[in-house]
């Protein structure tokens, strides 16, 4: 039997190392008393969940953090044993479920921490409590709310508070305005708690690089984990270099040349003007490759080369510069030669900010994790098994 992990000559790598790297930077830039909480919601924005949560515990991360408890209770029967945060509004008739794998959830309004205590049967569930301090999403927002909070709290034993928090609306911008006036609301809301015995967080990427103290004694560090800049207007205040940890390849299944005058893909919306050589790449928009990359660059030979005419949903076309033997290495985001294609370029092609671009690849794409250059796993949920090579 046939045992690959994977039979498409389509994969993303995902470098360990570089996110032990940005971690252990980021540890020695917040200190040795504040917490780190990686951030590996969305499956670590695309990178593979449980293998960057492991990594970035080896490199000195206390907790993780996810948008949802399926999420978490996914990370536990892969093996997480380490806290790990629900972010995200977990309905309250789930706290049973939190409290049977042992996950943290977020208290975000007073009706959300009534309703849990009324769920809960005699066992008990942690929660940090989220404060809007003018995100507007989730959280309470008034002194009063504080208030309830702490009545609920000594009515309901069973509801056990290990931290607060609050999430920024710009600590990406230049301005600092906004940012500080949630600053200033977020310490005057939370000063009836005790927080000394609570993990106290309000910083993600963005705030957690800018600033050099007042980190409280956490911060969820996202983006820049996986080496990603939170936004181009504040490059020149992080204080480290941040090492990119996705990269994504194909390879050139089919190679012709096609005559001037001769069409590409549907729509015959591209035409040669010569005659040209064209590959054919096994990447399309199902695997988040995008119609709206069209005409944008890959990496073959370590040069340049321009996508011919519209993605398919599973394969696009490629103009050649000269004949290439099928099997040929493209690189779609990530370097050959002296060459690079990023995340950011891709980004700003799709109109859309970095984040979002590791997360659109599918999980039809196998992600392959490296580390010190040697392939320590492979992921593919099609086949439903994580392989060790
Ligand atoms: N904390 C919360 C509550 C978040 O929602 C996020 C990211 C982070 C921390 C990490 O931020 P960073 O990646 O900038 O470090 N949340 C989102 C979001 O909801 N949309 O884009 C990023």
């Amino acid at each position: 039997m046939n045992t690959a992990s994977f039979y498409r000559d389509t994969w993303a790598e995902i470098d360990l190392s570089a996110i032990k790297e940005n971690v252990s930077h980021m540890k020695k830039h917040i200190g040795e008393n504040t917490h780190l909480m990686a951030v590996v919601k969305a499956n670590a924005y695309g990178h593979g969940d449980a293998e960057v949560g492991k990594a970035a515990l080896e490199a000195g991360a206390s907790c993780l953090a996810v948008a949802i408890l399926d999420e978490a209770i996914s990370l536990r029967k892969r093996g997480i044993t380490a806290p790990i945060l629900v972010l995200g509004a977990v309905p309250p008739e789930y706290v049973q479920a939190a409290a049977e794998y042992d996950v943290t959830l977020t208290g975000y309004s007073v009706e959300w921490l009534q309703e849990a205590a009324r769920h809960l049967g005699g066992e008990t569930v942690s929660f940090h409590l989220k404060v809007d301090s003018g995100m507007n999403r989730l959280g309470v927002k008034t002194e009063e709310e504080v208030q309830s909070v702490l009545k609920i709290l000594g009515q309901n034993p069973g509801l056990v508070c290990k931290g607060v928090f609050t999430h920024f609306a710009t600590a990406d911008e230049k301005d600092r305005s906004y940012f500080l006036c949630q600053f200033d609301r977020f310490k005057k809301l939370i000063a009836p708690l005790p927080l000394k015995e609570l993990m106290v967080h309000c910083a993600n990427s963005a705030a957690g690089l800018r600033l050099k103290k007042g980190f409280f004694n956490a911060v969820r560090f996202g983006i820049s984990m996986y080496g990603l800049r939170p936004s181009a207007e504040i490059t020149d205040e992080i204080p480290f270099r941040l090492k990119p940890a996705f990269t994504f390849h194909s390879t050139l299944s089919h190679v012709k040349k096609i005559h001037k005058g001769e069409s590409v893909s549907y729509g015959a919306a591209y035409t040669a003007h010569k005659d040209q050589w064209i590959g054919t790449v096994p990447v399309g928009y199902a695997d988040g490759w995008l119609r709206k990359l069209k005409g944008t660059a890959v990496l073959i030979n370590g040069k340049r080369m321009n996508i011919a005419g519209r993605i398919c949903m599973d394969q696009f076309m490629v103009e050649l510069d000269q004949c290439y033997p099928p099997g040929t290495k493209v690189t779609l985001i990530g370097s050959q030669k002296e060459e690079t294609i990023t995340m950011d370029e891709i980004a700003g092609r799709l109109e859309t900010i970095n984040y979002e671009i590791p997360c659109t690849i599918s999980s039809r794409v196998p992600r392959m994790f490296l580390e010190n250059g040697s392939i320590m796993e492979v992921r593919n949920p099609l086949l439903q098994e994580n392989t060790s090579k």
